[in-house]
């Protein structure tokens, strides 16, 4: 395999998933809370879930057109988000009802 190829590859997954001007959000999930609990973003952002607490959390999105669930986070991990679309949305947490982090994507 030549070099040249070799630059390829490594460049173009870069270039694919990393628009210049796209933000990564952090959002905390501890105390039974997101921090913080509304977020302003725009499509090709990314929003990334950390699970500072010793529990166990989850981000799931029960409203149409942007459902997903993201699976557990246990404590110290983190899921990341990529939003695709605008609109807003709650995200919630299957362990903790009240749980919600309200997200507006422009
Ligand atoms: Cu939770």
């Amino acid at each position: 395999m030549s070099f040249d190829r070799i630059a390829i590859i490594v460049c173009l997954p870069l270039l694919a998933s990393t628009p210049a001007s796209a933000a990564d959000i952090t959002v905390t999930m501890a105390g039974g809370a997101y921090q913080p609990a509304k977020i302003s973003a725009a499509v090709g952002d990314t929003i990334r879930f950390r699970n500072d607490d010793d529990a166990d959390h989850n981000v799931f999105v029960p409203t149409v057109g942007h459902a997903l669930d993201l699976g557990k986070q246990e404590p110290g991990q983190e899921a990341v988000l990529t939003l695709g679309k605008s609109g807003t949305f709650d995200v919630e947490c299957v362990f903790h009802p009240g749980m919600l982090t309200i997200v507006e994507v422009k």
